[in-house]
């Protein structure tokens, strides 16, 4: 066999090492319907090098994957993004990013096992690919947040008329976010972290 090119397969780099006052570990998924910044989100917020497994659509995927309002995307997900952001010196959050698409579904069950919660983005152009997502998380008692992603020719709507379009409770909260934006990412995680702990001073997480 050939390992010509296994130099580019390198150790772990100095900033990879977790902080050894880390304590705790917890796993986020970030979900929503196809491009709706996933990905980009993913890639933002990580203070690792994130790991994206992106695949070039391929005729499979036409048809198939609903691409309206992501005409200038060339590739999609099919496997999922990893990454990893510290929120304080003890607590790192480890972050999946998982398609939305229907033929992936298969691969949900290992993903949204042990996770803490998700962050489900929205597109408001496209609410409706995010509708499947979100019934999915409650069939498994995952906790989710909404964040939506501010998409510029997207029509921008009052939260309490999301809310009633999506079907949400009142306690879930909705946010505006720039996936693209570390700041704007790491607010939502941040919103995510504090409905998770107010969940768990009720008692309601499972
Ligand atoms: N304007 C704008 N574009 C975004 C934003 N987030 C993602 N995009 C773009 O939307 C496309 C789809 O994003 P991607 O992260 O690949 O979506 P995914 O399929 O959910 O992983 C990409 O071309 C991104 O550059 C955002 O907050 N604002
Ligand atoms: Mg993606």
């Amino acid at each position: 066999m050939d390992f010509k090119n296994s130099d580019t397969v390198t150790g772990p780099r100095k900033e990879d090492h977790l902080p050894h006052t880390a304590q705790a570990a917890v796993k986020i998924v970030i979900v929503g319907g196809f491009g709706v910044g996933k990905t980009t989100m993913v890639g933002s917020v990580s203070e690792i090098k994130p790991l994206t497994t992106e695949e070039t659509m391929t005729q499979a995927g036409v048809g198939v994957d609903d691409d309206y309002g992501s005409e200038s995307k060339t590739a999609t997900t099919v496997a999922m993004d990893f990454g990893r952001i510290s929120i304080t010196d003890q607590l790192v959050l480890y972050l999946f990013g998982t398609p939305g698409q229907e033929r992936f579904w298969f691969l949900w069950n290992g993903l949204f096992e042990g996770a803490l919660g998700a962050v489900v983005l929205i597109d408001t152009r496209r609410l409706e690919v995010s509708f499947d997502v979100m019934g999915r998380l409650e069939e498994r008692g995952v906790p989710f947040i909404v964040a939506v992603n501010s998409f510029p020719d997207a029509p921008r709507y009052p939260v309490e008329e999301l809310r009633t379009a999506l079907d949400l409770s009142e306690d879930i909260p909705i946010v505006d976010c720039d996936a693209r934006r570390r700041a704007s990412s790491r607010d939502t995680l941040m919103t995510l972290m504090r409905f998770l702990h107010s969940l768990a001073m009720s008692g309601a997480l499972r």
